[in-house]
């Protein structure tokens, strides 16, 4: 099962590439030539895919057409890409590498990685407007409020936001687990959500996946505090023990152990809110617990 839901997330991967490079600007002779470089060196890096995974694969759900589907996750993925350059600048995260290469600003300037990330970020919501996303004013609107609400400053710049503030303050767990879904829940929330948009899902059914992805996004982020704590060093040499050390997470308040056990439970959790959908929401099942066995 591990190899199926691996080849689906490469199908998915290799589809929204070909999407991605159409999409995004081509550098041409021109004075903004340096921006559209860097925009295509960081959106096309090899990244995991897995926000735009979820937003295909809940589309199959409610029968909405690929090429749709492939779009809503596009503007998914540019908004990731964007929040990754702006993450890795000296001001937020600092560090040198991302996707296995040299992070934006450290391969072009910060005032292009700057750019770059807005380039990016205002190209999601283009692309979403657009009248070949959907035939339907109203359904773009809500992919558009959606989107917006979920990587703005009531979603992953919130988070952004107090994670940069922890590091001088002590969270309890509480306040750990909101800034997780705000940082990276949202966008996965809007990731799925995005499907039942596009297919006019009910509320109920909305309502379903938004349960689901909460549980996936907390469940992808301590597994991604988990394998911090064993893999440093591995990507390129990052600072990130003495990040970690300062970074607020639930490994630091709870322990490792208690952490899996909750990762466990999560998990099993995500599944069952699926259950209204039957067998059409394998996929999804398989890459919830595909997420958790990179720790297990
Ligand atoms: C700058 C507004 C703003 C927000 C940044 C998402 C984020 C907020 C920062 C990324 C830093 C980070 C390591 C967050 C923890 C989990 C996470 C979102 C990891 C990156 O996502 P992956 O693993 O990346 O899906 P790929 O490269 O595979 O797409």
């Amino acid at each position: 099962m591990g190899s199926e839901i691996e080849a689906s997330l490469q199908e998915t991967a290799d589809m929204l590439f070909e999407c991605m490079d159409a999409m995004l600007p081509e550098p041409v002779n021109s004075l903004e030539n340096r921006l559209f470089e860097a925009m295509r060196y960081s959106a096309l890096a090899p990244g995991k895919r897995l926000r735009p995974f979820l937003t295909v694969r809940t589309s199959e759900i409610f029968g909405v057409s690929r090429s749709a589907a492939l779009r809503a996750a596009v503007a998914v993925e540019f908004v990731h890409a964007y929040s990754l350059v702006h993450d890795d600048l000296p001001c937020m995260d600092n560090d040198d590498v991302r996707r296995g290469q040299p992070s934006c600003h450290k391969q072009f300037d910060e005032a292009t990685a700057l750019l770059a990330g807005d380039g990016l970020l205002t190209l999601a919501f283009d692309v979403l407007s657009d009248p070949e996303t959907h035939s339907s004013a109203a359904t773009r609107c809500e992919l558009i409020r959606h989107l917006a609400k979920a990587a703005g400053c009531r979603g992953m710049v919130a988070g952004q936001m107090i994670d940069m503030a922890s590091e001088h303050m002590d969270l309890d767990v509480n306040q750990v687990i909101h800034l997780q879904r705000l940082k990276t829940g949202a966008l996965f929330s809007i990731s799925c959500e995005a499907g039942a948009i596009l297919g006019n899902a009910s509320p109920h059914l909305r309502n379903v996946l938004r349960g689901y992805a909460n549980d996936l996004g907390l469940v992808f982020q301590m597994t991604d505090d988990i394998l911090d704590t064993v893999e440093h060093g591995e990507k390129g040499g990052k600072k990130r023990i003495n990040k970690s050390l300062n970074k607020k997470t639930l490994i630091a308040l709870l322990g490792r152990e208690k952490v899996m056990q909750q990762c466990r439970m999560l998990t099993e959790q995500a599944v069952e809110h699926l259950r209204v959908f039957g067998r059409k929401a394998d996929v999804l099942r398989d890459m919830a617990e595909h997420i958790a066995r990179r720790v297990a």
